[in-house]
């Protein structure tokens, strides 16, 4: 067992500035994570790998991050039950549309999560992350809940520009 709780995966690393938001959140909510490169097409046996340790090792869920023929989440479920947390990422031809297909369409039987195209995606997947931990932790939900009062008291806060 290590302590790591949350794996954050991606196909490339052309993948990282969308899937570093997730990180950020993690690191925000100090959640013990990892990050790496991990393809399930250039390096099937080591995600094979990855997912078939995911729990001996304690990983409460893994985050996977991938962009057009998208199957690292869908495969990385198919060897564990550790939740996978699929974030589709926009790709440079069809604007990850592919992406969210691919990984939505899991058949009946082996679930993923799938969040939104891009940032938000990565976003919210760490914090579905974070809000399953939080069921055990009840610091870490009050941490959570203070993280949506401020994000409301700055949605009460905006303005727009005044008639012309
Ligand atoms: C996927 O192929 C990756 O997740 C990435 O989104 C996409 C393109 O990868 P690169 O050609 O940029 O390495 O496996």
């Amino acid at each position: 067992m290590t302590d790591i709780k949350v794996g954050v995966l991606m196909g490339s690393s052309s993948d990282w500035p969308v899937m570093q938001r997730a990180v950020e959140i993690l690191e925000f909510f100090d959640i013990p994570h990892e990050k790496q490169v991990v393809s399930a097409h250039r390096m099937p046996d080591q995600m094979f790998r990855y997912a078939e340790t995911a729990a001996s090792r304690g990983l409460s869920s893994i985050i996977a991050g991938a962009g057009g023929a998208a199957h690292l989440p869908g495969m990385l479920a198919a060897k564990t039950t550790v939740p996978v947390l699929g974030v589709p990422v926009p790709s440079r031809h069809l604007s990850g549309l592919d992406s969210l297909y691919s990984i939505v369409q899991m058949p009946k039987g082996v679930p993923v999560a799938t969040f939104a195209i891009g940032e938000a995606g990565a976003a919210n997947a760490a914090l579905f992350a974070v809000a399953m931990l939080a069921i055990g932790d009840p610091q870490l939900a009050e941490k959570l809940q203070a993280f949506r009062i401020e994000q409301q008291a700055k949605a009460q806060a905006m303005t727009l520009p005044p008639e012309q």
